[in-house]
């Protein structure tokens, strides 16, 4: 059952209480290898669950438009130290809702409608929010968009620096949703340094492993600095903006008054339990091994003839291209869901096919980390996923319902946290 045990929404609501137990139980089976997502502790599960949703905060600490923020002001203090001890910045504002919200907050406090930014194109592993032609971000403002080399796979920042000299853009943003590879955060800045922009690191995906020393830092190099708070470093669903100090109160206005109301006390004590375990050996020691299995995984899967993006991976991520494999992203994530194995279907680099139904599976190391697996598990889930890609190219479901259990059996004796028997 769920854990935290939930017998109130049990009694009153026994509808929502069964989906609720029913999701718990799938992330307990399932070998999850969706890259975004993780198991937050039953710490950050309680912290998320508290009275402090009843209330009000407009504003920052010391300074709110609504009475009775004796507790509230404290803990949104603490959030924000330990944000900036961890990552090492002057400022960190963690009232963002989510990683887009973080990002508009940049634009609204460094930019105007029509300005011109720059961001890594969506296919090539960018964000929606960098300045894709369908998102806000990219209708409001004039994007213009750098990707990877066709034969490397990688971001070529000869293009990047071309594109920055040539458009002078306001901002100019790094990192992204689907980059196997290590970011060069001092390559971008002096592309935005020569090209008078302001660097943003979006450190979404990699903010775990930048917290545990697992990955470089932005810090130093870039001077706005976006991250969600619940891929790698394992948090609640939420965002912070962490920045040099000159950068500060610009955020903090476009954070609020500009486009939040209250922020989500909940979520931002939730960020806090998240931060303080991130600042645990422990963290350390997960951050590296999580691209230690991912580095397993994506040797395992390369050596049974998959192409991979770049053809490996650095990181928690890595993207396979099944061009050669007889099977579209779509099919072989449904297939792969299937045989007990979370991944999602996702674009490549140069993709001929739509986004969806894209070539790519996408599929990376966090939450299987969390629950404990380690490299050794890589070889037996590469298995798994060819063996399942292959059932699925022959529409053969017994396979892929063997491997489910196959896949159960393993997950069963590693325990997560959200879950108990
Ligand atoms: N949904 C995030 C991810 O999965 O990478 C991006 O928004």
């Amino acid at each position: 059952m769920h854990n935290p045990p939930i017998p109130h929404v049990d009694s009153s609501d026994p509808e929502i209480a069964a989906l609720i137990g029913g999701e718990a139980r799938r992330q307990y089976e399932k070998a999850r290898l969706i890259p975004s997502e993780n198991y937050v502790s039953v710490a950050v599960l309680e912290a998320s669950g508290t009275v402090l949703t009843n209330k009000y905060s407009e504003g920052y600490p010391g300074r709110r438009y609504y009475e009775g923020q004796q507790f509230i002001d404290p803990l949104e203090t603490i959030a924000r130290d330990r944000a900036k001890a961890l990552f090492g910045v002057d400022h960190a504002n963690v009232q963002p809702y989510s990683g887009t919200p973080a990002n508009l907050a940049v634009y609204l406090a460094f930019a105007a409608p029509g300005d011109t930014i720059m961001g890594m194109a969506l296919p090539m592993g960018g964000h929606l929010s960098h300045g894709w032609s369908v998102s806000a971000t990219g209708k409001w403002f004039r994007a213009v968009q750098y990707g990877v080399r066709r034969d490397t796979g990688r971001v070529d920042l000869d293009e990047v620096r071309d594109l920055a000299l040539k458009e002078h853009p306001k901002l100019i943003f790094c990192g992204g949703t689907a980059i196997p590879r290590t970011i060069d955060f001092p390559a971008f800045a002096a592309i935005a340094a020569e090209a008078g922009a302001i660097l943003v690191a979006d450190i979404a995906h990699i903010a775990g492993l930048i917290a545990g020393g697992a990955h470089p830092s932005p810090v130093g190099h870039a001077g706005v600095i976006t991250t969600t708070t619940h891929k790698t470093l394992r948090g609640p669903r939420g965002a912070m903006i962490m920045s040099t100090a000159e950068h500060a109160s610009a955020l903090d206005r476009a954070v609020f008054p500009g486009l939040q109301g209250g922020p989500h006390n909940h979520t931002t004590a939730a960020i806090a339990v998240a931060l303080h375990e991130a600042a645990r050996p422990e963290f350390r020691d997960y951050a590296h091994q999580v691209v230690t299995n991912a580095k397993a995984l994506a040797g395992a899967l390369a050596a049974r003839g998959y192409d991979l993006v770049s053809g490996g991976t650095d990181n928690h991520l890595i993207l396979m291209d099944l061009t050669s494999s007889g099977i579209g992203g779509k099919p072989a994530a449904k297939a792969l869901d299937r045989a007990g194995i979370e991944t999602n279907y996702n674009t490549v680099p140069f993709d001929p096919r739509k986004p969806f139904d894209p070539s790519g599976l996408r599929l990376g190391t966090p939450a299987v980390t969390t629950r404990g697996l380690r490299a050794g598990h890589m070889e037996q889930i590469a298995a798994w996923i060819d063996e399942a890609i292959t059932a699925a190219a022959k529409a053969d479901e017994t396979v892929l319902d063997r491997i489910a259990g196959e896949v159960r059996d393993l997950m069963s004796a590693f325990p997560a946290p959200g879950w108990t028997r």
